[in-house]
């Protein structure tokens, strides 16, 4: 089944935030930002910016009434910078003005004057410096030093993994509404309603129920709207509120692309041990991450890679620390995967230089110690149900991995201008917010009396068709065709204190609560359908519209059995509300059980390298992926191939760069690069692997969203393998990007 929105998106008549009418009246909002990267004694003269026709206010901190704050997780993040500034992008002021063209006048007005501060870009220097965001923490299994004496090769190294931009096709924006009584409407373009919705409450100093939030879809939001759409909403609801009137921004490319967080850089170094027949016997890795001027997200962040890093391996005896660094750079954030991809990263280049060093195929070490069932993960839980044994073994089967290695072995005794790779990444990925007590969610079930049916949930659609599949949970439950569901608006006012959508989590948390809203339903309608019938409950079922006795089509619809119900006064409307079970995680002693499920994958990439050019294409990435008991198969799918693109990128072309200023470089779509269709591998296949899926999955059908980013970084190793198979002397250094002049560089390296 199709994403039920897809007719719509192709037809351009999908509604996302800036195709909403505007009303008559509205104001536009600009940010002004900081055009430095560090600053003491900040004093701006806004005056002739104030003097110019159509410019109505210029809001700084000054104009906030509640509180100028909006960390969620650690409070030090201001919405308008005070008197000093800590990145070259940071939010000042918001001038507003008749049109967005008055107010991109005005800025040009503004004069900055600050004493200027040496910016920290790198965050191997503010480690050295002891900035950090929080202390940092280590997760630790066994004991190293058994570690050790069990171990016949010790190998140490370093890995290196860059930044992401998140090029949602749609910018981030807010639209604010001023309502009677001292409350507001608020359309924004958030992975988080509740998360606007409380920090808007924070910096007005409202309560939360004068403030409406609304989200109707996202064009894209890959993590970058998990916390940093708040801002902006926030900024549009200030001006609103104060001036009431309604106050609408949306972003520019290229001031999102300088004013929004990305994903993290990593460096990490490393001791790993193996024992003379190939198992790992210890993991000492300590991760530095560059988390920017203030925390966002960043100790989430940190959590999920302390959590995946063993990636998809069992390792006996571990030590695992992630220093989150404090740096003038914009704060980052969440994006697919969540720290993971970095953990993944660094755990596969210590298998490859392991390999390396030892002499043996790495493919032999990786598939050695693959986690199975009983082993204990570094962070306290037992590995059951695992599928990565399994999903290996099915790759062989299904893609020959052993052919493909003696192919690109073939091709490489036979060619000297062009040289092939390949690798295998295999998958093991937490379903869960770490955050155990983020893991709940709402449906509001409403049946009409003709039969339609309206849902709302707490999940935002953002392209990964989280609405399709809510609908097919109460097609499912109720047994009535898809296309008399309609899935409302995310609203605040209609379901109350929402986890972001995020975590690849929106499914499952959301399709549960709307699964148990719909059985209760469902019970009621069935006690009228007994009566109506004059048959015991046991024996009735809803299938095709109609209800059925035992084997049965009767003459009773699903719209008259509604309406029956309605004359009869039963209660049509029902709300569900699902907790994960059996997760929790003790932060004292760092252990506890915090995922509900895990998931598994295996992918095999072949790169080919333009042995004088540098350039490569990746050839084709064959996959079998754990979708436990895909409830779409189609949508899926799709997930599995965007986020393994995404991923591609994320290791090959896409490089975030600073100054020694802290400007970005990579600023727009001329300097920074990123995957188009000539990019695309020229062959992906996705196979699923036959499994039981999980009961905490929606209907068995495992979350899908972050997991197969990893697979990307296949495409890293494989160019790698083929450089090697090109320059003997080739030494990788395991830092990602893989851009075309690191493999030219890498390619004639002495
Ligand atoms: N797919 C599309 N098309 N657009 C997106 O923004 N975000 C990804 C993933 N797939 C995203 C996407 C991320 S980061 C997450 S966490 C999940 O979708 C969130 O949705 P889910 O929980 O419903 O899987
Ligand atoms: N957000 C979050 C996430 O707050 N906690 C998580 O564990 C998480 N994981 C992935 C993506 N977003
Ligand atoms: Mo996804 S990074 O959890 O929004």
């Amino acid at each position: 089944m199709k994403n039920t929105d897809s007719k719509s998106h192709l037809q351009g008549k999908s509604i996302y935030l800036d195709d909403i009418p505007e009303l008559q009246g509205t104001l536009h909002g600009l940010v002004y930002d900081s055009p430095v990267a560090h600053a003491k004694n900040v004093n701006i003269d806004y005056s002739e910016a104030e003097k110019l026709a159509g410019v109505i206010k210029i809001f700084t901190y000054k104009d906030i009434p509640g509180e100028n704050q909006i960390g969620a997780i650690i409070q030090d993040e201001p919405l308008f910078a005070e008197d000093e500034v800590h990145f070259m992008g940071q939010p000042i002021a918001f001038i507003v003005a008749e049109t967005e063209r008055i107010a991109r006048e005005a800025k040009k007005l503004i004069k900055f004057n600050a004493e200027e501060l040496p910016a920290i870009t790198d965050a191997k220097v503010a480690k050295e410096k002891g900035s950090f965001i929080a202390p940092p923490r280590t997760f630790k299994l066994g004991n190293l030093e058994d570690g050790k004496k069990k171990s016949k090769y010790i190998i140490k190294g370093t890995t290196e993994s860059g930044g992401q931009e998140h090029l949602y096709l749609e910018t981030q924006g807010s639209y604010a509404i001023p309502k009677e009584n001292q409350s507001l409407t608020l359309y924004s373009s958030t992975q988080g309603a509740t998360a606007v919705q409380s920090i808007t409450s924070k910096i007005l100093n409202i309560p939360m129920n004068k403030i409406e939030v609304d989200v109707n879809r996202l064009g894209g939001g890959f993590g970058g709207k998990e916390d940093q759409a708040t801002p902006w909403a926030v900024m549009v609801s200030l001006a609103a509120f104060v001036l009431q009137k309604p106050v609408k921004m949306i972003l520019a490319r290229h001031d999102d692309m300088r004013m929004t967080g990305k994903r993290h850089p990593y460096t990490a170094e490393y001791t790993i041990g193996l024992s003379e027949d190939l198992k790992i016997q210890f993991y000492d890795i300590e991760f530095t991450q560059d988390a920017g001027a203030s925390a966002d997200l960043s100790p989430a962040i940190t959590e999920r890679t302390l959590f995946h890093a063993t990636g998809s391996y069992f390792i006996p005896n571990t030590e695992i620390t992630v220093y989150s660094c404090r740096t003038n750079t914009i704060p980052n954030t969440a994006f697919r995967g969540f720290g993971g991809p970095q953990a993944f990263f660094a755990i596969e280049a210590a298998l490859q230089k392991a390999a390396d060093e030892i002499g043996v195929p790495v493919r032999e070490i990786q598939f050695k110690n693959l986690i199975k069932d009983n082993d204990e993960f570094p962070y306290g839980q037992i590995a059951t149900e695992t599928e990565a044994i399994h999903s290996w073994e099915t790759t062989d089967k299904l893609f020959s991995i052993e052919k493909q290695y003696k192919e690109v072995e073939k091709f490489n005794s036979e060619n000297t201008k062009f040289k092939k790779g390949i690798n295998i990444t295999p998958l093991c990925f937490g379903i869960s917010f770490t955050n155990t007590m983020m893991n709940h969610a709402r449906a509001l079930v409403h049946i009409y009396q003709d039969g339609s049916v309206g849902i709302s949930t707490g999940a935002i659609e953002m392209g990964q068709g989280v609405n399709t599949k809510m609908k097919q949970v109460a097609a499912y439950v109720f047994g009535i065709s898809i296309d008399k569901i309609k899935l409302e608006t995310t609203n605040t006012t209609r379901v109350a204190n929402t986890s972001p959508t995020a975590a690849s989590s929106g499914a499952d948390l959301n399709g549960k609560a709307t699964e148990i809203a719909c059985n209760d339903l469902l019970i009621r309608l069935k006690d009228v359908a007994s009566k109506e019938l004059d048959a015991e409950v046991k024996d009735i079922y809803i299938k095709d519209n109609f209800v059925w006795v035992k084997e049965n089509k009767t003459d009773l619809s699903w719209d008259k059995l509604v309406q029956i119900a309605f004359m009869q006064r039963v209660k049509l409307s029902e709300k569900g509300h699902y907790s994960t079970p059996d997760i929790y995680f003790d932060k004292t002693k760092e252990k506890g059980h915090p995922f509900a499920y895990h998931v598994y994958g295996t992918a095999v990439t072949v790169a080919k390298v333009d042995t004088m050019r540098g350039t490569y294409d990746i050839e084709s990435v064959d996959i079998v992926h754990d979708f436990g008991k895909s409830m779409n198969l189609f949508l899926d799918k799709g997930q599995i191939e965007g986020a393994l693109i995404q991923g591609i990128g994320w290791v090959t072309m896409e490089e975030i760069r600073f100054d020694e200023n802290g400007r970005l470089l990579s600023n727009s779509l001329s300097s920074y690069k990123v995957p188009d269709i000539n990019s695309v591998p020229k062959s992906v296949k996705v196979e699923a692997l036959e499994s039981e899926g999980h009961k905490h999955a929606i209907l068995k059908s495992k979350a899908v969203g972050e997991p197969p980013f990893i697979y990307g970084q296949g495409a890293y190793f494989a160019i790698a393998d083929a450089i090697k198979a090109f320059n003997k002397n080739y030494k990788c250094d395991f830092s990602a990007p893989m851009t075309h002049e690191k493999v030219l560089m890498g390619l004639y390296q002495k």
